[in-house]
């Protein structure tokens, strides 16, 4: 071998040995650090994004990444009584399992509910890449803030990151029924935040109404019902009762249409109360129970 074809072959295995270094490098040193943006959308909620710069930071004993995603409610002086939720997200990027989403035993994305003593709802993983939940209380009992005037946690969602090189990816908050019980309030206000991990990065002032939260076209607004309020007003006072009174009496309107269309969902959904599925003298009660219970004038 000639002393020219060995200094290539030198020169030649020095370029190698530089470009191995660059090649294998950020696959060693910056595979696991490349970050994941998450956006959490919904067609309620204010829609928020938060960037992971190292996931490391969310590692369990086995070393797999677990994030969270919470929607957050403050709706003052109001109860929820229920909530229907399809929530969506990239199978490719994410998991979610019962086996990281659970308050005890019971599979849960309500722990508002749970922690309020009046079960978790009901949580199916209908699909690979959708989570579907209800919770339904038959009385006002799960109240949409804390005592200490802060946000509560409406749903919330915990998932294995399957791909943390996907650069991107969504969750999908998408609430199909929402009822509340209205306290004493001249208007229905509502907060919402959503937080990933802690980061909030959107949130509406107190007294912004329901109608204020943008739904993205692609979305149908949730149906939203305050049930308890017959008028359809937007609270639940003593007038509701009267007017139901009034219906069953058989009292009619000037030109002679009944008093309430009960075939009507969401008047029916209003109206009943008691949430038994029938309207009948027991959802008077029960409206006047809330009235006194309330202290509503
Ligand atoms: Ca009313
Ligand atoms: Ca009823």
């Amino acid at each position: 071998m000639t002393k020219r074809i060995k200094t290539v072959i030198s020169v030649l295995l020095a370029l190698a040995l530089v470009a191995g270094i660059f090649a294998i490098a950020p696959l060693t040193a910056f595979a696991d650090e490349a970050p994941l943006t998450v956006t959490a959308a919904s067609n309620f909620f204010p829609s928020t994004v938060n960037t992971y710069y190292d996931l490391s930071e969310f590692e369990d004993d086995n070393g797999d990444a677990f994030i969270t995603v919470e929607y957050k409610m403050h709706a003052d002086q109001k109860y929820l009584i229920n909530i229907d939720v399809d929530l969506t997200y990239d199978p490719e990027v994410l998991e979610w399992s019962a086996d990281y989403n659970k308050t005890g035993n019971v599979i849960n994305i309500f722990p508002f509910a749970a922690k309020n003593g009046f079960g978790s709802g009901i949580v199916n993983q209908a699909e690979e890449n959708r989570v579907v939940g209800n919770f339904s209380s038959v009385r006002p009992a799960a109240w949409a803030y804390n005592e200490d005037g802060s946000a509560v946690t409406v749903v919330k969602a915990v998932f294995k990151v399957l791909d943390r090189n996907a650069g991107a990816t969504a969750v999908n908050c998408i609430v199909e029924y929402l009822a509340m019980c209205d306290e004493a309030v001249q208007k229905p206000y509502v907060q919402y935040q959503v937080v990933a991990d802690g980061v909030v990065d959107s949130e509406l002032e107190l007294g912004e109404t329901l109608s204020t939260v943008v739904t993205p076209a692609s979305q149908e607004p949730p149906v939203v019902i305050l049930v308890g309020d017959v008028d359809n007003d937007g609270q639940v006072t003593i007038s509701d009762a009267t007017l139901l009174q009034r219906h069953f009496a058989e009292f009619t309107a000037q030109d002679g249409a009944p008093l309430l269309d009960l075939t009507d969902e969401a008047a029916f959904t209003r109206t009943d109360a008691n949430r038994d599925g029938k309207i009948d003298i027991r959802d008077v009660t029960q409206i006047q129970r809330l009235v006194a219970e309330f202290g509503i004038e």
